[in-house]
């Protein structure tokens, strides 16, 4: 697709667009930082409200925080369309996760109407609460309530510091309660969900493609594994007699590294946070609590590898003298999109002209719990050097444009596209 003057504009638009949420940040953070219950992620909300507003949609936040822009279709009778993303970060985040899936709704929804077309449909933009993996453990907090799925166990979930999930809540000014009644199906059935996200990853920008179709969504299973050994003298006690709590851990770590990298299909496997609750540099740690995580697009493979490391680390802990005890949760089950929202998203890409691939994703998304409300789909578009979840993270303004006449487009066929069926 040559690069028109209309692609030359919506990157320029876009491109302002990115930069000016991108002030919204935490100064004391590395790289762009919004974490959820944040006020730099409070200030920006505000920022996107109005970005709606001045796109001409009616705009509410719903009962968990997601702010939906409303633009009326001809016909208020059909099942919405939606589309959307989420704005805040991880720690040390970019400027282009989930950011482009908001901006880009925002921008299909200007060049629909420079382009006079009127859908029958009402189109539905959303900002999602608290996409990103939090302290709770919890991601896509927004959509998971908009899917129902948020349970009242989940708000007594606590993070580091010991505060709830549903105190968080209180704090940022939403009603834990109100979150646990958010749930969309009870109130309108939905067409279809298509998300614009960057790929997070090296494959589109390594085979020189401009798009992604999403195929599937990786399910992410969550590990708290406590390692309870014996405090003593780190200067007197002899090495063959420990019971070394840090030891244990570390072995776990390389047992958690090892099954990611020996996945058959796309898996991976990684540990994120390793803890010891002794504070002094000259005590033999005797309490350690590793995070990990292990995701897959491979269900058979994801439900095995949680019995593989529990024999292995349980093993390697007694060897040490180290008692362990593990805590599983499903952060989201494997999600596939559905066929017909994918083969129309390929179709409209190849009337474009624009070459691209199908691809799985091994991040998480706000459309794997949209997929239990509608028919969903995702376009992907490449990120530079695969690079993502840091200050790195880039993709080309001109990307984005093409994106969003991807999400643009494919909107106004799924409008008149009869799809059957759930993901
Ligand atoms: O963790 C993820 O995959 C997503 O970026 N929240
Ligand atoms: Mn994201
Ligand atoms: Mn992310």
């Amino acid at each position: 697709m040559h690069t028109s003057s209309h692609t030359i504009e919506a990157a320029e638009r876009l491109g302002a667009g990115i930069t000016e949420i991108s002030d919204y940040r935490e100064a004391s953070r590395p790289g762009w930082t919004r974490d959820v219950f944040s006020e730099a992620y409070r200030e920006s909300r505000q920022w996107t409200v109005h970005r709606m507003k001045d796109a001409g949609l009616e705009v509410h936040t719903d009962g968990a925080g997601n702010i939906v822009g409303r633009l009326p279709g001809t016909n208020p009778n059909a099942p919405a369309l939606v589309t959307g993303s989420h704005t805040d970060t991880v720690d040390g985040g970019g400027r282009f996760d989930g950011i482009v899936g908001v901006l880009g709704a925002l921008d299909a929804v200007r060049q629909l109407r420079e382009g006079g077309t009127s859908l029958t449909r009402d189109l539905l933009v959303v900002d999602f609460f608290g996409e990103e993996s939090n302290p709770y453990g919890l991601s896509c907090l927004g959509s998971r309530a908009a899917a129902g799925e948020l349970t009242a166990q989940d708000l007594d979930r606590t993070d580091y510091r010991g505060v709830t999930l549903g105190e968080s809540y209180s704090r940022f000014g939403l009603d834990p309660a109100a979150t646990l009644n958010s749930h969309w199906a009870r109130r309108t059935g939905l067409h279809a969900f298509l998300e614009l996200h960057i790929e997070q990853g090296p494959t589109l920008e390594q085979r020189g493609l401009p798009l992604g179709i999403v195929t599937g969504i990786a399910g992410i299973q969550r590990l708290l594994a406590v390692f309870t050994g014996s405090p003593d003298h780190a200067g007197t006690r002899p090495m063959t007699d420990r019971a070394d709590a840090m030891v244990a851990a570390a072995e776990a770590v390389l047992a958690v590294r090892r099954e990611g990298c020996g996945a058959p299909t796309h898996g991976v496997a990684t540990t994120t946070r390793l803890e010891s609750e002794s504070r002094s540099p000259n005590v033999v740690p005797s309490l350690v609590r590793m995070t990990s995580e292990v995701r897959s697009v491979d269900a058979d493979w994801l439900s095995g590898v949680k019995g593989r490391l529990a024999q292995e680390i349980l093993g390697q802990a007694s060897h040490h003298g180290v008692d362990v005890d593990f805590t599983w949760s499903t952060d989201n089950e494997v999600v596939h999109t559905h066929p017909g929202v994918h083969d129309t998203a390929a179709r409209v890409a190849d009337t474009l002209g624009v070459p691209w691939m199908p691809v799985p994703s091994g991040a998480t998304h706000d459309a794997v719990h949209m997929a239990t409300l509608a028919p969903m789909g995702m376009i992907f578009i490449p990120s530079k050097a695969g690079k993502s979840h840091c200050p790195e993270e880039w993709t080309d303004f001109a990307d984005v444009a093409t994106g969003v006449t991807a999400l643009t487009q494919t909107l106004i066929a799924l409008d008149q596209t009869t799809l059957t069926g759930h993901s």
